[in-house]
């Protein structure tokens, strides 16, 4: 099969789930609200005011529309100062590798992701050249768990929807790719991915060749 290899951002291939958490955690007091990890994990691959909504309704909290944006803006502002400070140490362990072998195999190479920042991110830490389409929070209507993001980015691949993977550290994402029968990979935990077709701790562990055999057998 002509594979497309479909990546996520935040938490797959750069390390800034921990700054969404900082930021949001922050932005989460000022209506009086603790923001456990656990919750944390209903934020990731969700659009930034998806994610403002599920804060302000655990909270029990309502804010006026303009109360609303502002949170929203400062959220980002904080957000992209730890972004600033990104550099290419901030890729995770043996993705950036892993796109490479998958690239010089002839495999198209996709980004799909809820981040209205992924450009940006992209190239402070250097690859935004590796990606053949980048399909990002500012390109799609339907938020994950919708597959959207996922089958335009096949789309702009030029590859049949049932030829993608997709990679995903997300519970929102590996749903998304799961609801159009896509390859999906999980990054991160067993407990929180058990949705997903295979998880991995990180891109130590995975092999194209594995990715290869799983995709060809789907
Ligand atoms: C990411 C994060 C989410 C974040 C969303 C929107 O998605 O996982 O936590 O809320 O993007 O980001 P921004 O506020 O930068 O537009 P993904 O799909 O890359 O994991
Ligand atoms: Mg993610």
């Amino acid at each position: 099969k002509n594979l497309g290899l479909i990546f996520d951002l935040d938490g797959v291939i750069v390390d800034t789930a921990k700054f969404h958490f900082l930021a949001w955690k922050k932005a989460a007091k000022e209506v009086g609200f603790e923001l456990t990890e656990e919750l944390n994990e209903k934020l990731k691959g969700v659009s930034r005011v998806d994610s403002l909504n599920k804060i302000l309704g655990w909270a029990g909290a309502t804010v006026s529309e303009e109360k609303f944006n502002e949170m929203a803006t400062n959220k980002n502002a904080d957000y992209l100062t730890y972004v600033d400070k990104m550099t290419a140490d901030d890729i995770l362990p043996g993705v950036e590798a892993f796109i490479r072998k998958a690239k010089s195999k002839g495999y198209p190479i996709a980004l799909g992701s809820a981040s209205k920042n992924a450009p940006k991110i992209l190239k402070h830490v250097g690859i935004y050249d590796l990606f053949d389409a980048i399909v990002d929070g500012n390109s799609v209507s339907k938020a994950k768990p919708d597959p959207e993001v996922f089958v335009i980015a096949a789309q702009k691949l030029n590859v049949p929807v049932a030829n993608c993977v997709v990679f995903e550290d997300s519970e929102a994402g590996v749903e998304a790719a799961n609801n159009t029968h896509m390859l999906s990979i999980g990054l991160g935990s067993e407990d929180v991915l058990s949705e997903a077709d295979h998880v991995f701790p990180d891109f130590t562990k995975i092999t194209l060749e594995f990715i290869e055999q799983q995709a060809n057998k789907k």
